[in-house]
């Protein structure tokens, strides 16, 4: 039996600073912004709250691109502020995690800027430097590896002659995790700085990134290109579970809680590892399985919508599993500021369905066990902008490099930036991105003047204000399950998955169990009609239904969109 932690039972609110709510007419959302809504993230049902970062940073890649680990960035405020909001959490009974973002710094780090001075600099072997091969007289970088936003992971540097290495954007240099020095550094400034004041928690960005191994070229799945897909190659290397070890040593003296990002791992017994109580590595993790479903080899090399209903139960199969009859622990997540909105993926953003679609993926989050985290504005249904939008409208480096990309390759092929086009409007980051809906007025009640990223269009239909006032809203519908999830607390938090109905391409059916309690979901992910079937041996128990995701349920059918859940006597 493992110990009941604090955060188990948790309902974890993200929040992008950026795009949250702007308290000082800029146009950019603030700390200030989100401590005057902290009543309004306490009254969802949620107990924590974790930002993304709010650090000092030239904003290349959103604040994932640290200056000054001790600084917050001035338009979202000062580290005073961050100190009333800590409080101003605690005193709600609410606690706080921010983003641990310690695999790279910026360019602009002052770490950085001493690596690069020299050669023989102090901090030179702070980074990852190595010389350049030459072949055939051609320079070229040390691997072939793809960074995640395009191109090599290898950057010249003219001035000491050497290549230095970067897993996201140039200006996001990986640190050299395998320099003690560093490691020490980065403890004291990126973790205990914050402990100190008061946070209760990090999630670990590319927490798996550390260790890079021997760096040996990835082997060739895409003849086009000279850089290749590499994620297996620097994921999970050598050292990982050691440097891990050694952050969880302080990390445990403040009772922090952990949740670390884990991509590119589709072996369980390695996912064990980090998260199995006894390992003493991080409570938990993010997997990929669910969320990464539909997309390509790299990312929008796809067509929205090409897979089936199977495949997405199979991911969160995967992900359930994890905690049955281990010391370990899991998540349950759909969104995230890296992901496009839950209802445009994975059920109907039409206009007849948006409300369905939300309340349903709301009633299946509800019933899944797991640390649960909700990413802002998921709460009331919000879903992608419109394909419409021009490409100005994507202010992620990752959408911009990737059109970019298409664009040189194929020499401006229409049809082919048409593909591209569609693929970012269904899997780009930036619909998590853009502004949170608050009112149905200025700037959705955003912001008093234009907001750094346009406001959805829907804004009208679809905001908090309106959603408060309403029962029958999707935001109604997450306080009424986030109170079931509380009040059977065993079973949906903690309790057994098993999936009912593995094949079926129209619903999802499963069961979750604990000691002698049994409850079944059923969940129509079709804009039709379905016949309700609760699969398996509970056929023969008596069902008494909990909750359905619409006011008037059928009794022998499911409506287009419904999801239940019923307890089995
Ligand atoms: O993301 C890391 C990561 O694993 C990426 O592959 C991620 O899936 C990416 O969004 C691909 O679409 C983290 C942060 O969550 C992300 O916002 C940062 O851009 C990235 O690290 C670099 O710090």
């Amino acid at each position: 039996i493992t110990e009941r932690k604090w955060w188990k039972d948790g309902v974890v609110y993200q929040i992008y600073p950026a795009s949250f709510k702007d308290s000082n007419g800029d146009g950019v959302g603030d700390l200030g912004g989100i401590i005057s809504e902290l009543d309004y993230i306490r009254s969802i049902g949620v107990n924590i709250i974790w930002i993304c970062p709010m650090y000092d940073s030239p904003q290349i890649d959103m604040g994932y691109d640290i200056r000054d680990y001790e600084k917050v960035y001035p338009p979202y405020g000062t580290v005073e502020d961050m100190e009333t909001l800590i409080s101003e959490c605690h005193s709600r009974g609410m606690r706080i995690m921010l983003d641990l973002v310690v695999n790279h710094t910026s360019d602009q780090h002052k770490w950085f800027q001493e690596s690069r001075s020299s050669k023989t600099n102090p901090k030179r072997d702070w980074y990852i430097w190595r010389p350049a091969r030459y072949v055939d007289g051609v320079r070229k970088p040390p691997n072939n590896w793809l960074s995640n936003f395009g191109g090599s992971v290898w950057q010249w540097d003219e001035h000491t002659q050497e290549y230095y290495l970067h897993l996201f954007t140039p200006e996001q240099p990986d640190l050299n995790w395998e320099n003690e020095e560093t490691r020490h550094a980065i403890y004291k400034h990126a973790m205990e700085f914050w402990l100190e004041r008061g946070v209760d928690g990090f999630r670990v960005d590319t927490v798996n990134m550390y260790s890079k191994g021997l760096m040996q070229d990835a082997p060739i799945t895409d003849p086009r290109s000279e850089w290749q897909f590499a994620g297996m190659q620097y994921c999970n290397g050598p050292r990982m579970h050691e440097y891990i070890s050694e952050m969880n040593a302080i990390l445990s003296k403040y009772d922090a809680m952990t949740v670390g990002e884990c991509p590119h791992t589709p072996d369980i017994a390695r996912v064990l590892k980090y998260v199995s109580a006894r390992e003493k590595q991080l409570n938990m993790v993010f997997q990929f399985d669910v969320v990464d479903i539909g997309q390509g080899p790299y990312k929008f090399q796809t067509t929205p919508f090409n897979w089936k209903l199977p495949e997405f139960k199979a991911a969160i199969e995967r992900t359930q599993n994890l905690i049955r009859g281990n010391d370990s622990w899991t998540t349950t997540f759909l969104e995230n500021h890296d992901q496009a909105r839950s209802i445009s993926r994975f059920a109907s953003d039409a206009p007849e369905h948006r409300v369905a679609s939300g309340k349903m993926l709301a009633l299946m989050m509800m019933a899944l066990s797991g640390t649960m985290f909700i990413y802002q504005g998921q709460e009331l249904g919000m879903v992608n902008f419109p394909l419409e939008w021009s490409m100005e409208e994507y202010k992620d480096v990752e959408s911009g490099n990737y059109y970019k990309m298409v664009d040189q390759r194929t020499g401006g092929d229409p049809a082919e930036l048409a593909a591209a086009k569609a693929a970012l409007q269904h899997l780009a980051r930036d619909h998590a991105r853009v502004p949170m809906q608050w009112t149905a007025g200025l700037n959705a009640g955003f912001s008093q003047v234009t907001p750094w990223m346009r406001v959805n269009d829907d804004y009208p239909v679809c905001n908090a204000k309106e959603q408060q006032a309403d029962k029958t809203s999707v935001l109604a519908f997450w306080k009424r399950m986030l109170q079931l999830r509380r009040q059977y607390v065993d079973l949906f938090v903690h309790g057994d998955f098993e999936l009912l109905d593995k094949s079926n391409l129209e619903t999802f059916t499963f069961s979750k169990t604990w000691r002698s309690q049994r409850a079944v979901v059923v969940l129509n992910f079709t804009g039709k009609e379905q016949e309700l079937v609760l699969h398996g041996e509970v056929q023969t128990q008596k069902a008494e239904m909990l909750a359905s995701s619409l006011d008037d349920s059928r009794e022998d059918s499911l409506a287009a969109y419904e999801g239940r859940v019923y307890l089995m006597h």
